[in-house]
């Protein structure tokens, strides 16, 4: 398939990649933007395509009704344009990782692996693929995780383990993962899709097309998710996973087994035991060992590949107050998650809602017994808090510690859990955590000093 004319919408991580690989078929790629930068301009010139301002109305539909195909990046939404456009001149709508699924089949490429959730897919997406890799299977992670799915499959990887969101499932029609598994779903991107159902039907198309040989590993503890997997095509093999009760993969006796008398480990041995911990270890097995991990592999990656940056993890310790990044928590479901993990919590929380019910984090008393709101969503945290413990609000990060400080007491934790965007202050989630981490640090060193003094 080459000398195809196709419009790649949207020239970020996956356009660029899209574009490399249909080039390289042969085809024929302009890329439209609706914000199209000089570098990309530059950078769309060294790959041999022109990187155009996205034209509105009746020459958007020109363009696109010139065209074989369109590509859109996973950002672009199902509102856009675009989609009406081509929709009326019935050219094809093909998602970047549908096409890299295709060019896999085509080329005898990678076996592929797909993982979805509203929280954990980065975490069990990296687990996989280290299970994988040292049973000696060489496994790369792509997708949402950074690597474009499009990228990773040309790269002569033996498993492509995708970490696939709802924006990249939504316009897939044949996406057909050898080994699929969705961890559970909640609340998010309500600013994006257009209704709770729509995310759910998005994230449904992960094992839409699986068929006979293909296996799907679900939360058997999330209603939602077991609701869902009525569409799992019969012939396909269901893995279920569960932290509660019985499932092929499970906890009992405090150990993480698996079908027949197939022992993991025991609990103890994960590098942290938070529940959520836990059930991402098990959906991890069950997906590795489905991919062609062995039990070894998956044992020794459990125990040696401890909890990612920015999702609970440990900053700083002083006067008995431990203070904890959980930046990454950026749904309502999440912070709920990371506060099962404590006794006794200062909750900082806030940032760009994405359209969520931020009130349900009332549930997270106790443990969390005072919260300081940050960002755009101040109001919306004091609210889901108000008259249940006490509330302070931050207009600054620097703010937020100085209020959490005052606030806690010994054998509390600080726990920076926003539920929320961080792009009203940062430019990435990451970069608000690591400020948060400095400015944590700063101020107990600024203590120190002070009491030494
Ligand atoms: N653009 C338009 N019109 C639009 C939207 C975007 O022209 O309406 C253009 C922008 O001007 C920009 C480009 O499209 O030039 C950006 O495309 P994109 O937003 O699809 O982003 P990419 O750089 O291609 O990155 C995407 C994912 N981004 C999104 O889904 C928003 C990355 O996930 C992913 O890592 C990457 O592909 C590789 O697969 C990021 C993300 O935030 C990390 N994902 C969401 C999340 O995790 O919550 C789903
Ligand atoms: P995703 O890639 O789906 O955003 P991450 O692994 O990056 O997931 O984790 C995002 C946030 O969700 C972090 O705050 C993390 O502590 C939390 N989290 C991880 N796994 C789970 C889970 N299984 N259930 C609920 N929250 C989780």
């Amino acid at each position: 398939m080459s000398g195809r004319r196709v419009i790649v919408f949207g020239f970020g991580v996956t356009g660029r990649a899209v574009s490399e690989a249909l080039v390289a078929d042969g085809d024929l790629v302009t890329v439209l933007d609706d914000h199209p930068t000089p570098e990309a301009s530059e950078a769309g010139r060294a790959i041999g395509v022109d990187v155009e301002p996205a034209p509105v109305g009746s020459a958007l539909a020109e363009r696109i009704a010139g065209s074989d195909l369109v590509v859109p990046s996973p950002g672009v939404p199902a509102g856009h344009p675009i989609y009406d456009a081509a929709r009326r001149a019935g050219i094809p709508v093909r998602a970047e990782i549908e096409l890299a699924a295709e060019m896999c089949d085509r080329t005898h490429g990678p076996h592929l692996v797909a993982i979805t959730g509203t929280n954990g897919k980065t975490t069990v997406t990296t687990l996989v693929t280290a299970m994988l890799n040292v049973s000696g299977r060489r496994a790369v992670a792509a997708g949402n995780i950074g690597v474009p799915l499009i990228e990773a499959v040309r790269s002569g990887f033996d498993v492509v383990v995708a970490e696939v969101s709802s924006f990249q499932l939504q316009m897939t029609e044949r996406f057909r993962p050898e080994v699929s598994c969705w961890l559970n779903l909640a609340p998010d991107h309500l600013d994006w899709h257009s209704s709770p159902e729509q995310y759910a039907a998005a994230k449904a198309r992960i094992w839409a097309n699986q068929g006979a040989g293909d296996t799907a590993v679900l939360n058997a503890d999330d209603p939602a998710v077991v609701a869902e997997a009525r569409a799992i095509p019969r012939e396909v093999e269901r893995r279920d996973f569960s932290v509660h009760g019985p499932a092929a993969y499970s906890v009992s006796h405090d150990r993480l087994v698996g079908p027949g008398d197939m022992d993991l480990l025991s609990v103890a041995e994960l590098p942290r035991a938070l529940p959520h911990d836990v059930a991402n270890s098990l959906a991890a097995a069950a997906v590795a060992l489905a991919a062609g991990a062995d039990v070894e592999g998956c044992r020794a990656a459990l125990v040696s590949t401890g909890p990612l940056p920015h999702r609970v993890s440990f900053v700083a310790r002083s006067g008995g107050v431990s203070w904890y990044d959980d930046s990454k928590a950026t749904t309502p479901a999440s912070v709920l998650a990371a506060v099962a993990g404590f006794g006794s919590v200062v909750l900082i929380a806030g940032g760009r809602n994405k359209g969520l019910d931020l009130g349900v984090l009332s549930a997270a008393v106790p443990p969390v017994r005072a919260v300081v709101a940050i960002g755009e969503a101040s109001g919306e945290i004091t609210e889901a808090f108000e008259g249940m413990v006490p509330v302070m609000t931050a207009a600054s990060m620097d703010a937020a510690v100085g209020a959490a400080r005052g606030l806690a007491r010994a054998g509390d934790a600080v726990l920076l859990s926003p539920g929320c965007a961080s792009f009203d202050w940062y430019s990435s989630y990451a970069a608000r955590g690591d400020d948060f981490a400095v400015i944590v640090n700063r101020t107990l060193e600024q203590e120190r000093a002070n009491a030494d003094s």
